[in-house]
């Protein structure tokens, strides 16, 4: 099948400043790179997300594509190969999106929540200003009804752990040019996406500046024109 003639609208979830944030949308925005199909991005904040089809989705990414729409990034990456066999696949075997789930169950269990401790905050101060009380009042329902400022209190304290949590992937990319071995692959664009996030709320940079991280995350950046770049970007390293 050739690549469609037209741009597959992506609804991103953007913050007060315009930047697309969410991690699960880049890796919907790299995996659209990735086959090299046309993205059309749509910027959409928060509380707008109900208004998209009627409330059909809760979550972004929502795809549009003709007639086809859903949300759920692994549903979106794996409508894409099914649906443009003939572009460049995310998934060439089963094992590849095996190994990309593990990838997701690591980095859910062991990093995410931790950054959420250092960052939660920021994503409030830097979200629109007409989603911040729904933003404030959901997560604080998800963290027992901490406060944010509770919640990510002391957390200069805490950045050790959560550098020490990235030792996986670290040793991985210090083999490898990217988590998917010699080339990009969908693993790596599930691993980049929470970079990406922190980079566009953090005001306290995540890494030390000598983490060996560093070269990969460079060269995630750099993908595809460096779609992820921007310089309204915070300093992701000390
Ligand atoms: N399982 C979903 C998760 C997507 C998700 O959590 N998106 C967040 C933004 S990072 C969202 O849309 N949240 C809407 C809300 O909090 O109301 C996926 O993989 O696409």
């Amino acid at each position: 099948m050739t690549p469609p003639n037209h741009a597959i609208r992506l609804y991103e979830l953007v913050l007060a400043d315009g930047k697309s944030a969410s991690p699960y949308v880049w890796r919907t925005r790299y995996a659209l790179a990735h086959k090299g199909i046309p993205c059309e991005p749509v910027p959409v904040g928060f509380t707008g997300i109900p208004g998209i089809q009627a409330g059909r989705f809760k979550t972004v990414p929502i795809i549009e594509d003709g007639a086809t729409s859903m949300s759920e990034s692994w549903d979106i990456a794996e409508y894409l190969d099914r649906a443009y066999p003939d572009r460049t696949p995310l998934f060439a075997t089963p094992a590849e999106n095996a190994h990309a789930r593990l990838i997701e169950a690591w980095l859910m269990a062991e990093v995410i929540r931790k950054l959420a401790g250092i960052y939660l905050l920021d994503v409030h101060d830097a979200a629109r200003p007409e989603d911040r009380a729904y933003f404030r009042r959901t997560r604080e329902q998800r963290v027992n009804g901490m406060s944010l400022e509770d919640f990510t209190a002391g957390r200069e304290a805490r950045l050790p752990q959560v550098r020490e949590s990235l030792a996986p992937l670290r040793a991985h990319v210090s083999r490898f040019p990217f988590v998917g071995g010699a080339a990009p692959s969908y693993a790596d664009y599930v691993a980049f996406g929470p970079f990406v996030w922190v980079s566009s709320i953090a005001t306290i940079p995540l890494l030390a500046h000598d983490d060996t991280l560093r070269g990969w995350i460079e060269r995630c950046f750099d993908l595809y024109g460096g779609i992820a770049r921007d310089p309204r970007m915070r300093p992701l390293f000390e």
